[in-house]
């Protein structure tokens, strides 16, 4: 009974993309969960705190058996194992890994809510997104539209294809 999920993958400390190719390699290394899709990789400018490096961001689609919270628990657990330092809000970060949507259906607890609230305000998220999904669906409009609504500027493309994860990654 898998349910295909969203992830948004992040950084902009040290080798971001060799981090976030370890995170997709190791979750679809798991018997539960399966990456079926993933971006390109993307160099975006710092959103929300401005004053920091340039993002390295991508998109991943999952089949998975977790339910919606044991997600969240294995994506927060993959991030402290590729050595996130939390800090400051929306600061830099080594790995962030979160969770966009989760079988297109809203879901609330304690810890986590989803779709990821601030997923339609964020071309960093949006435009990889639109790689592997653009007909996903937040608030009654696409990932397309949501796109045309925002101003996807400086968001740049850094790998040809979504493959990048698969193999030991020197730099983006
Ligand atoms: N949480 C609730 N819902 C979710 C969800 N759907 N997915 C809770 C993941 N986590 C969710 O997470 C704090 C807590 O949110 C988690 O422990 C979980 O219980 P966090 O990642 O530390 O969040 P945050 O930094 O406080 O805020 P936010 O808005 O989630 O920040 P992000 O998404 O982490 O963004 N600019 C560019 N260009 N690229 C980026 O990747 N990233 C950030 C940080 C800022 N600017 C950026 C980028
Ligand atoms: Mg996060």
């Amino acid at each position: 009974m898998s349910a295909r999920a969203y992830l948004g993958l992040g950084g902009n400390i040290g080798d971001p993309a060799a981090k976030m190719a370890a995170a997709l390699r190791r979750l679809d290394g798991r018997d539960d969960t399966a990456v079926v899709a993933v971006s390109r990789l993307y160099r975006t400018p710092p959103w929300g705190k401005t004053d920091q490096p340039d993002f390295v961001n991508a998109c991943a689609a999952v089949e998975t058996d977790l339910a919606p919270r044991d997600l969240l628990e294995l994506c927060l657990a993959t991030e402290r194992l590729f050595g996130r330092e939390r800090r400051e809000r929306w600061g830099p970060r080594t790995l962030d890994l979160d969770v966009l949507d989760y079988a297109a259906s809203p879901y609330e607890d304690d810890a986590l809510t989803l779709p990821h609230p601030r997923v339609t305000e964020r071309a960093f998220v949006l435009v990889p997104l639109a790689d592997i999904a653009p007909k996903l669906a937040f608030g009654g409009r696409t990932v397309a539209d949501w796109i045309a609504a925002i101003d996807p500027e400086g968001i740049q493309p850094a790998s040809a294809d979504g493959e990048w994860w698969r193999e030991e990654h020197a730099d983006a």
